[in-house]
Formats: structure tokens, sequence, C-alpha cells
């Protein structure tokens, strides 16, 4: 089943003519007949309208620098900006020395109503000479929340006095929540600053192992990147670090080292990515660890990329075997997913990811999207010098690099590059518009309105979601599976992780909670209205 133009139509038709106008541009059908088809992205939500996007604060404590584990990070805010933003997000760290990893810990200046009216610069201080007292930190964050901005506390002045009372690296982040329409906002804010200040910083000038890579867009949620990385070490790579999950201070110091940079979450670290292209020489891989045959995949053209005889067999034997163990385990559920379909909303690149692992165990993704993503993401890096930056985005420093006199050494040669290019995923992302299936949805920022529209047409078997939407999707008597921290669950990623996944999606289905819940088209009129002597009400 799928959704026609008439149908989207009378969804749109619904709102007030100007949201009408804005909404068209955020959603199509997929048709590959056209040859472009332009989505509006990265663009302001309506006020009113009930999104799922978060903040800049989100996206640059939350996402990017917060699973750093040797970095104390302190919010300075309201309590609130730092205590959602703690533990929530799962992403797993374990340390050699647990005196070093400080993520079970929130740290906050709290500011309070004088705070904001006198200012907060003293506060914060004393909060970074505590923390330095306490804890002892390889280096320290600090990030800004909205009311910090409002007021117009310098924290970069504040940490720079901290920097050199203490001899310990104390980085600002002006990532007010404001600062952008989302959290990518945020993400973009982290990656200058850790460029800047954290990668390269080590005396290093060699990896110690064979293959170095770093894994860049990988966050660790219920334990992802421990699976990615079994794999990759038994094969025989060395990963210098990983952006960020498990990552830690002293191992982003020596991400230049690396041979190649993997990419997995293309949307919160392309930023990263393209630097260190521009300034050590260092290509970037697109991978998706997510689903057997991505991770399978990826792993080929990793191997590809070094072109080693010795690995690519290793390789080669590696996921023959891990096929070989894991299809067995999957055949149970497979013959439950069978024929089902699904919703895949989720924000800024596993909406995407996650579709060729649902069509592994037969589920069909008829609509898909992301909270926040730029066009890129859905329709192919190819497109990146054709989207206009606005007011929005303007407000985000562009980093210049330039290369490294010292360090810069290109990996690959040229010709090498450009053969390569037509085999893999060599520095580009084509996107997740490509890979969907013809007379499906592709959605941006998806709101409340539209998801129950959309759940009444196609009535999906299960919904990827987020935490914000999914009481309304079970509501309405669907499953939902919560792809951001996978609720309690995990990891996804790698081969093992499509085993967890398959089982968990599977068990959304057997619940028989379902049975008990009546969805609103079963019992109530789509429409109601009574005729009185005045005329229709
Ligand atoms: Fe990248 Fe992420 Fe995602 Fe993201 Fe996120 Fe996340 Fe996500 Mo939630 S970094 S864009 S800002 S893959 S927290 S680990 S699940 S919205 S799709």
């Amino acid at each position: 089943m799928a959704v026609t133009e008439k149908e989207l139509q009378e969804i749109l038709d619904q709102y007030p003519s100007k949201v009408q106008k804005n909404r068209t541009k955020h959603i199509f059908i997929k048709d590959g007949a056209e040859s472009a088809q332009v989505i509006e992205a990265n663009t302001r939500t309506i006020p009113g309208i009930i999104t799922n996007r978060g903040c800049a604060y989100a996206g640059c404590k939350g996402v990017v620098l917060g699973p750093l584990k040797d970095m104390v990070h302190i919010t300075h805010g309201p309590i609130g900006c730092g205590y959602y933003s703690w533990g929530t997000r799962r992403n797993k760290a374990k340390s050699d020395d647990p005196t070093q990893n400080f993520l079970n810990y929130c740290v906050s200046t709290d500011m309070q109503e004088s705070d904001i009216v006198f200012g907060g610069e003293k506060k914060l201080a004393k909060v970074i000479d505590e923390v330095i007292d306490i804890f002892h930190p390889k280096a320290v964050t600090v990030s800004a929340t909205c009311p910090v901005g409002l007021i117009g506390d310098d924290i970069s002045a504040v940490a720079r006095a901290a920097e050199s009372r203490h001899g310990v690296p104390i980085l600002a982040f002006s990532c007010e929540g404001y600062k952008g329409v989302s959290q990518s906002a945020g993400h973009h804010i982290a990656n200058n600053i850790l460029m800047e200040r954290v990668i390269g910083a080590s005396e290093t000038e060699k990896a110690s192992g064979k293959y170095p890579i770093n894994i860049l867009g990988e966050y660790n949620i219920g334990g992802d990147s421990w699976e990615v990385e079994r794999v990759l070490e038994e094969i025989g790579y060395t990963v210098v670090s990983v952006m960020t999950g498990d990552g830690s201070y002293e191992e982003l110091k020596n991400a230049h080292t690396a041979e190649l940079n993997l990419v997995q979450c293309h949307r919160s670290i392309n930023y990263i990515a393209e630097m260190l292209e521009t300034k050590y020489g260092t290509p970037w891989l697109k991978v998706n660890f997510i689903g057997i045959a991505g991770m399978s995949e990826s792993l080929r053209n990793m191997a590809l990329y070094f072109g080693d005889e010795a690995l690519i067999a290793k390789t080669e034997e590696v996921i023959a075997r891990e096929v070989a163990r894991i299809e067995p385990l999957m055949e149970q559920y497979k013959k439950i997913c069978d024929g089902k379909t699904a919703f895949c909303f989720v924000g800024g690149s596993r909406g995407h990811h996650y579709q060729g692992l649902f069509a592994e165990i037969g589920i069909e993704t008829v609509l898909a999207g992301y909270e926040f993503a730029h066009r890129d993401d859905y329709e192919g890096r190819q497109v990146i010098p054709t989207i206009k930056t606005d007011a929005d985005s303007k407000n985000i420093p562009q980093m210049q690099v330039s290369a490294d006199e010292r360090r810069f050494r290109l990996k690959v040669s040229p010709e090498k590059m450009e053969e390569l290019k037509q085999k893999i995923p060599l520095s580009y992302y084509a996107g997740m518009t490509v890979t969907m299936k013809d007379g499906s949805i592709i959605v941006d920022d998806l709101n409340h309105f539209e998801t129950e529209e959309f759940i009444k047409i196609l009535k999906p078997d299960i919904f990827a979601s987020g935490i914000k939407d999914k009481y309304v999707i079970q509501k309405m008597g669907i499953p939902a599976k919560q792809l951001h921290s996978y609720d309690y669950s995990g990891p996804y990623a790698g081969f093992n992780g499509a085993v967890n996944f398959a089982r968990d999606v599977s068990m959304g289905f057997a619940s028989p909670t379902w049975n008990f819940i009546v969805p609103p088209w079963q019992d109530e009129p789509l429409l109601t209205g009574t005729v009185t002597e005045e005329g229709v009400a």
C-alpha cells in the first residue's frame, strides 16, 4: 500500500495555507523517473508545530562531546539542560583507569535567577576550579545553554583564564540551544573546536599498529562500537580513535595518524571528516555497520581501500564465519517479521541506516525521514554547492583549515583515488533517497500531526522512532522501536547487533499488548459534525 499524491495533498490541505506551503517542500513520494527530487531540510520548524528535534546544546554537549570519557563536561546553565542530557543517550564507555571515566557525572553550574540578572561568569570559574580539584581530568569542556548567550556571559574568556590557572585544557563551546534550527548546529560547533584544539594535539607521528583507522560518527549507543571494533580488530585493523563513542581526549589527540577515516553518521561529523582530508590528506569512507549486508559491504570496501591481498582474504574469512554463525539465529525471527512494513524516522542518519537491516528480516520501509539532516543526507553530497545558506546556518562559524605543512601526506595517489571512487564511496555519501523504493514517502522533520495521518493511511506494522513520538504511536496500536537509545537494549550494529535487533523487533510483534489497544480509526469516526438550525457545526 502506498500513499497517493491525492492522499498526500489531503493531509497537507488541512494546514493553514502558509504552513501548507512550507510543509509541502519537506515531503515527497519517491519517484525514480524524476531525475532529482529536491527536499527542503535544515530549516526552521514552524512555531507551534510539535517537532521531534532537539537543540544546538543537545547536539554539541549531548551528542558529540558527551561520550568523551576522560573529560569533565560542564553545562553552564539552569539545571534542566544538564539533567535531561544526563545518561539518557546510552553512549556506553569503559576505561582501564576508572578514575578517568566521568560519564556517570552530571556537572552543571545550576544558574539561578540572580546569576541571570548579575551574570554567571564567576560561578562558572568556581565550578571549573572545583572540577579540576575533585576530578583531575585530562581536559574540561564548557557548554553554553540559551540564557548564557542571552545575558552575554563570555565563556571563552572564563575558560582561557581557568586554563592558565590550572594548566589543563578548558574548551568552551558557544552552543546555546537557539544557535541553530536543531541539534545539527551543535554538531558543527563541537566538530570545529575538537578539530582546532584536540585532534592532532599529540606529538605522535605514526600509529602503532597495522591499518590504522578512525571511526567517525559512531557513538557506542547500547555498545554498538564495541561490536564493530570486535570484528575490525579481528580482521587486523588498529582503531586509533572512535569519535566519539567510548572515546577519549587522549585517543582523539592521535587521530591524525590514521590512514583512513570511516564515517558512520555522516550528519554529525562530516565536518571533521572533510577537515581531516584537507589538513592531513586522509580520505574518508562512508560505511554503514547496521545490518549484515551493510556490515559486510563496509568491511569489503575497507579492504579494497588498503588493497592488501592478505587483508582481503582475512575479511572474507571473518565475514563467512560470522554470517554462518548468525544466519540460523536470524531464521526464527525472519519467520515472524516477513512481509511486514515499517516507518523509519530517526535523527540524522539512522532513518537511512536501518532500512537495510529491516529488509534483511523481511520488513519493507514505506516511510522514512530525518529530524534534522541536511539535503545532502537525502539527496547525496553532490548537492552541497547548491544548498543556500540561510540566516540560521550563518550563525555557525565555518572553520577554514589548510594542509598541515609538517604532517600532510596524501594517503592515496590522485589516480588511485579516482579509481577507488568508482568502486567504493570514498569521501562521498549518496544519501537516503536513492536507496528507497518508488512510491515510498520521504519526509523531513515529521511532526505529530503528520505522524498520525500517515499511520492512518499506511498502517505500518512497526515504527522506528524516538522517545518523543513513540507514545503517540503506541497509543495508536503500533509497536514503536526506539532507535535513538534503543530503549534498554543493543547493541544493534554489526553481526551480533543484527540478531539483537531481529529479536527485539520480533518481540514487538509477538507481544500480546497490542491486542488490548484499539486504534482510534476502529472506534472513532474520522469526521464528526452536527446539523443545527443555524447550519453545520
Ligand atoms: Fe548521528 Fe547519532 Fe543520528 Fe545524531 Fe541524535 Fe543519536 Fe540519532 Mo538520537 S549522532 S544523527 S544527533 S546517528 S542522538 S547517536 S540516535 S538523533 S539518528
